[in-house]
């Protein structure tokens, strides 16, 4: 066994060009090399290859879909699957050692990297009122300890309860049970800080919060959009559909401030060709777009379609889509007619012949897709602009129907299945009355705290008791300083966890750290072996089950930890809820949410078919749950992102190596840094005029309109070619710089993607 670091890995910054292609052999040996470190050959080996596999673990990373079951690669999971599933079957261990030697106050200082390498969660541990210290506690009295504050609490609505979208589809609906029993809604999840702009604008709009394609769909579309996404690190496997759409004819449009590697070529390390010669091209065209200027982007589209369909009646766009389907399109094209050209190309920064090129590539294509992900929903005008990408699929019916339609990838494995399990603050009341009828007890209505609202109750007082169940909160959520100190007014803090994280040092007057099972282990409950179920990206809810020994016999899986505390919070109420069978027995959680989510019916049955069940989309069905009745054209002012002289706009994000808050390596392979993450990059000419050079070294600061001042110190300049006026550091270093306040319209998403920030040089 490889001991884990005991010192903090320095910072020594090497810079090479940025990657023009993704994956290949270079991205199969890197995985290697992780698997190697974190655990065994032969361990690492048997894991991947049962990875998204019919029976096997569904990857613990993104949510990209699988392949039919019959289309499936022998290795079908990507560098990255490679690197998270070898993370959680580490054999390096945390004992309660390791917490006598490290005070709570010494872990603060460490960084999630260094935290995370430390290794698997092994028992339960307690921070008591007063101590620097987590010891070790026994599981009952673990739960004793917050059934007892739970029921201390003078309402049911302060306490939150926060998940991540790693949880399974049986853990989500028991925790949501349970909260709703405990008698609130105060469920945040970390698509308040993911997708939610996307949620709410299809909502709106489609009456769907969800994506309307399949892979089949991706494969056999004529164009598609890669809009405000890295596929070619965030969501690797995506390419391999994007290759054979583009071997069945696609063409490709990126947009993005970045040229990406993974926009630009594939070598498919899965075919014996790929791992030699040029690759695939991905992006036929790709617009090197500023931030925040896909709303105006997609407005000057409509706009040219329209005009397009004026030059020829009849032959542009869809009348009898739009005249059966939609509502809203005579006020729509008004609006959309009069979008001015010098805000489109002030938004984005493109020349109107790039537009009017991508208009051709749409006229010229029967069926087209768009994908988005965080470029699009983290930012002040995320919500109008999905509802501009929806105008644009709408005009020329590309929705509902093979080849075509809407896309959000979501991030987090089963983040989409988590909602469905009515892990939401603001459940609709069909669901709430299902579980009334199907337990007996009366829900909350009233609307509960999202993220970013749970940290402005906590900073008031108002919240108590938070409980995590996966995540990392602490580091996810915006503006680490206010966030910090609203976790540490409360009374208890707990998470739920198979890794120690920035979470477990910011601790509420008690704190407690619950150990847990991971995707990759074998579950054994009193019903015999269990397994859990996901929903990923296209609708698609399937079997994950875990094969290896469980890295410590004290671990007690999610959906346990939670019917225990359930029972012994509620006791026999309210309602009638079995919780000792639901955690004997997963198949008991699965016949009770078959009775209560629409489309899951027979659930148990149907899932253990190979592939599992795809969920209808009412869309794909012509059916549209709007105000309307019908999907909705809506007119959106255009938005043109300005920021003052002397400053940039700030987007954070992922580097190579990382899953969202936890570093891997301090590489970022594709973008050709190497050997520290804190570094900032910024286009050449906006170093010139700022009379910066690569290496200087700065502080970030956030301009917002309040007095506190958000700093993040010691960043290197480099130059790299990312639109003028922007810059790109990585999350979650750059979290300070967020400001709680800052939040996409509507769906009260933090801006990760757009902070206005200047760079002061940093006092050596
Ligand atoms: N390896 C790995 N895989 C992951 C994750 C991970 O951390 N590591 N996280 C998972 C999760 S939870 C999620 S949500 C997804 C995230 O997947 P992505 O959304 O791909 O993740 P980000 O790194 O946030 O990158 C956003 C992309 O949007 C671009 N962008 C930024 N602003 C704009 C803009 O205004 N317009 C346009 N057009 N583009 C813009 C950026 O340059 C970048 O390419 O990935 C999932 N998969
Ligand atoms: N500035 C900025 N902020 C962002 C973003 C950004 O792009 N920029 N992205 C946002 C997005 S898209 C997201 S999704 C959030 C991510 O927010 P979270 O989902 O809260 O964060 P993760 O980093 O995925 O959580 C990692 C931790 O999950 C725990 N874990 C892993 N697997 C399991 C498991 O099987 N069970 C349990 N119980 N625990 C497990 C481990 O302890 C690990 O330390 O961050 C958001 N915050
Ligand atoms: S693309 Fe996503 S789901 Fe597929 S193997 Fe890679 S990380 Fe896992
Ligand atoms: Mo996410």
């Amino acid at each position: 066994m490889k001991k884990p670091p005991r010192e903090e890995p320095r910072d020594d910054l090497t810079v090479t060009p940025p990657k023009t292609w993704a994956a290949g052999v270079p991205a199969v040996v890197h995985a290697l090399e992780y698997s190697l470190e974190q655990t065994s050959p032969r361990q690492s080996a048997v894991d991947l290859l049962t990875m998204n596999q019919v029976d096997g673990i569904d990857c613990p990373g993104c949510a990209w879909a699988d392949p039919a079951p019959g289309r499936r690669h022998r290795n079908e999971y990507c560098e990255n699957g490679a690197k998270h599933i070898n993370d959680e079957a580490t054999t390096r261990r945390i004992t309660a050692g390791f917490f006598r030697e490290h005070s709570v106050s010494d872990l603060g200082r460490r960084s999630d990297m260094w935290l995370n390498q430390q290794g698997r969660l092994t028992e339960p541990m307690v921070k008591r009122p007063g101590s620097d210290h987590y010891e070790p506690i026994s599981w009952r009295d673990a739960l004793n300890l917050l059934a007892e504050e739970l029921k201390a609490l003078d309402t049911p609505d302060e306490a939150v309860f926060y998940t991540s979208g790693r949880v399974s589809n049986e853990a989500a609906f028991v925790l949501q049970l349970f909260a709703r029993a405990y008698g609130t809604n105060n469920l945040p999840d970390c698509s308040n800080m993911c997708h939610e702009s996307s949620g709410f604008a299809l909502h709106e709009t489609l009456g769907t919060g969800k994506g309307t394609v399949g892979l089949d769909d991706l494969h056999h579309a004529d164009l598609i959009f890669l809009v405000g996404q890295n596929p070619g690190t965030n969501h690797p496997r995506q390419l391999s559909a994007l290759e054979q759409a583009k071997s069945n004819g696609a063409r490709i449009v990126a947009v993005n401030p970045l040229p990406e590697a993974g926009l630009l070529r594939f070598k498919n390390p899965q075919k014996a060709r790929g791992l030699i010669g040029q690759g695939v091209r991905i992006a036929d065209r790709f617009l090197h777009i500023r931030p925040g200027g896909d709303m105006a982007l997609f407005q000057a589209l409509n706009r040219l379609l329209l005009e397009a369909e004026d030059a020829r009646p009849g032959k542009v766009l869809d009348h009898a889509f739009i005249d059966g389907c939609t509502s809203g399109f005579e006020e729509f094209a008004e609006h959309a007619r009069d979008v001015s050209w010098d805000d489109v190309l002030a938004a984005t920064g493109l020349a109107r012949e790039e537009i009017e090129q991508v208009r051709d590539e749409v006229l010229r294509s029967e069926r087209v897709v768009v994908c988005w992900a965080m470029g699009i929903t983290q930012h002040k005008h995320g919500v109008p602009t999905i509802r501009e990408i929806v105008n644009f699929l709408l005009l020329r019916g590309n929705l509902g129907r093979a080849g075509a339609g809407a896309c959000p990838v979501r991030g987090h494995s089963n983040v989409q299945g988590n909602r469905t399990m009515g892990i939401w603050e603001q459940m609709p009341d069909s669901f709430l009355d299902a579980l009334q009828r199907e337990f007996g007890f009366d829900p909350p209505r009233a609307h509960g705290l999202d993220s970013v609202n749970s940290i402005k109750a906590m900073r008031e007082g108002r919240i108590k008791f938070f409980l995590g169940v996966a995540g990392n909160f602490v580091r996810a959520a915006p503006d680490s300083a206010v966030t910090e100190e609203a976790m540490r007014s409360c009374r208890l803090t707990a998470h739920v966890s198979t890794k120690l994280n920035g979470s477990h040092t910011v601790c509420g007057q008690t704190a407690l750290i619950l150990p847990t099972l991971g995707r990759t282990e074998r579950d054994r409950q009193a019903g015999g072996e269990q397994f859990v179920t996901v929903e990923n990206s296209m609708s698609e809810v399937h079997t994950s089950r875990g094969r290896l020994k469980p890295a410590s016999s004290l671990l007690l899986s999610e959906v346990a930890i939670l019917c225990r505390l359930a029972r012994r919070t509620l006791g026999d109420g309210p309602g009638n809820v079995p919780w000792e069978e639901f955690e004997a027995d997963y198949s008991a959680i699965r016949d009770r949410i078959a009775r209560i989510v629409p489309g899951l019916h027979d659930f148990n049955r149907r899932v253990a078919r190979p592939g599992g069940i795809r969920l209808p989309n009412p869309v794909n069905e012509g059916v549209y749950r709007t105000a309307t009745g019908k999907a909705m054209f809506t007119s959106n002012a255009c938005h043109v992102p300005r920021v003052p002289e002397g400053h940039l706009l700030l987007q954070t994000l992922r580097s190579h190596d990382q899953w969202n808050t936890i570093p891997y390596t301090h590489n970022d392979r594709y973008r050709g840094i190497h050997g520290s993450r804190r570094v900032v990059m910024v286009n050449p000419a906006d170093l010139n005029a700022l009379a910066l050079t690569g290496g200087d070294r700065v502080d970030l600061v956030s301009v917002w309109h309040d007095d506190a001042e958000r700093r993040a110190e010691g960043f290197e300049v480099v130059p790299y070619p990312t639109a003028r006026g922007s810059a790109a550091a990585y999350y979650p270093e750059t979290q300070v710089l967020v400001p709680l306040d800052s939040v996409a319209d509507l769906s009260n998403q933090p801006t990760s993607k757009g902070i206005v920030v200047r760079l002061e040089r940093a006092v050596p």
